[in-house]
């Protein structure tokens, strides 16, 4: 479905007034607004292939209908989030998933959306068709080394296929592990798991990255090969330079003081990437700031301040994707709302008075510290956030524009009611 320029500038006519409203009255009451926005302008979120879909659990999924069938229709869903909110402008495709037939013509859809490749992802915890060995037991940790050397094979194919499309890094989130005592040693799982990684590493390109992703449990629920970020840290220092950790929000033990951990991961120089995404109890893979936008926002703010320390650049030296599952929501209204959650807690900690915090902390005064945060936090920013949506062309509000042009109902009516995405 295509929307057209003309849908977006009647929609933005028609808030327009009530928006210069509360953008004049943000610009009163936070220092350089107009720095702000041009970095939300600049910063760019990546949309996983996996995510157009209904997701599901084990005991079901229920399609809202439309869901794209193939990568083209993938690559077309978020071409309009990114027409919708200019903010999500890469894609991160999941092999075997997405291999495309026609590179060619696959790399001239993205481009012609306005999208570039996010990083590569790989599966090894699923058997595909017609594989000689099984990962039941794990893939680059296994006993068998026939079955290591087939998923280090897949991964290499990742890279390539990575390669021709024009993607510069490879992330590796591994199911392996053991559901009980005594399944495997601990050790020879690493030493494997490490062997496993280095010959991926050895075909990465010069000016390619591997994100080492980590999961505390799931599917495997004693241990986990890479199971926190202090074996990630471990594999990545051990790999080498092109080597980085990967933070997934929703794949830590309950209540994980994530900020530290990506504090210190910046210090290391070895934060790779993000996955966004919120959860309750374990990688529930909800909406991004649905249940703890303050956490969102300490995170962003320790990236902010250490991307800072480093002289990096936000919007393109780390990966920022949102990794989620939409089982209840409509999932292109679900990321947006993520793209949103996203943007607004980056927006606070732009706003942070960083001298004064520094100040605070150098005095000793926790309570001034704690109100220049909470400031940030508790000030209205979403009027810095449609503006830059407003200067890159797209929607003062992307959702209410979704559901006023009827994206959903379009798409059924092209696609079909009982489509079903490929992915989680
Ligand atoms: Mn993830």
């Amino acid at each position: 479905m295509i929307l057209e320029n003309y849908q977006i500038a009647s929609h933005n006519s028609e808030l327009l007034a009530k928006h210069q409203r509360r953008l004049a009255f943000i610009a009163d009451e936070v220092a350089d607004t107009e720095a702000i926005i041009q970095k939300l302008i600049n910063f760019q979120i990546g949309i996983p292939s996996w995510a157009l879909g209904t997701g599901g659990t084990r005991f079901g999924r229920f399609s809202s209908g439309g869901e794209p069938r193939n990568i083209e229709e993938k690559i077309e869903d978020i071409g309009l989030l990114h027409k919708l909110n200019a903010a999500s402008g890469s894609i991160s495709l999941h092999i075997p998933w997405d291999t495309a037939d026609d590179v060619q013509a696959i790399k001239a859809l993205v481009a012609q959306h306005g999208l570039s490749f996010d990083a590569m992802n790989s599966n090894t915890f699923q058997d595909q068709a017609g594989q000689a060995h099984s990962y039941k037991f794990g893939s680059l940790q296994h006993v068998n080394k026939g079955v290591r050397k087939q998923a280090i094979e897949h991964n290499i194919e990742v890279i390539r296929q990575g390669v021709e499309l024009g993607s510069k890094a490879l992330t590796v989130w591994l199911a392996d592990g053991s559901c009980f005592p005594g399944q495997l040693n601990f050790r020879t799982a690493f030493q494997n798991t490490l062997e496993s990684l280095q010959e991926i590493y050895a075909a990465l390109p010069a000016d390619w990255k591997v994100f080492v992703e980590y999961k505390a449990f799931e599917p495997n629920f004693y241990s986990t090969t890479v199971g926190d970020w202090g074996q990630s840290l471990l594999y990545a220092s051990k790999l080498g330079p092109k080597a980085y950790t990967l933070v997934d929000l929703g794949h830590h033990l309950p209540n994980a003081n994530i900020e530290q951990i990506v504090s210190l991961l910046l210090m290391e120089g070895k934060l790779g990437g993000f996955h966004f995404n919120d959860s309750k109890y374990g990688d529930d893979d909800l909406t991004a700031g649905s249940l703890k936008p303050y956490q969102l926002f300490l995170i962003f703010n320790e990236l902010v301040e250490g991307m800072d320390a480093r002289n990096m650049k936000h919007h393109s030296d780390l990966g920022w994707m949102i990794d989620a599952s939409h089982n209840v929501k409509d999932p292109l209204e679900d990321l947006l709302q993520s793209v949103e959650a996203i943007m607004l807690a980056y927006a606070q900690a732009l706003s942070v008075d960083r001298k004064a915090l520094e100040q605070a902390q150098e005095a000793n005064d926790v309570a001034r510290a704690q109100e220049l945060l909470q400031q940030a936090f508790r000030t209205d920013l979403r009027p810095l956030v449609a503006e830059a949506r407003l200067r890159a062309g797209a929607a003062l509000a992307p959702l209410e524009l979704f559901r006023k042009i009827k994206v959903r109902e379009e798409l059924i009516k092209s696609r079909g009611l009982k489509t079903v995405a490929t992915g989680l």
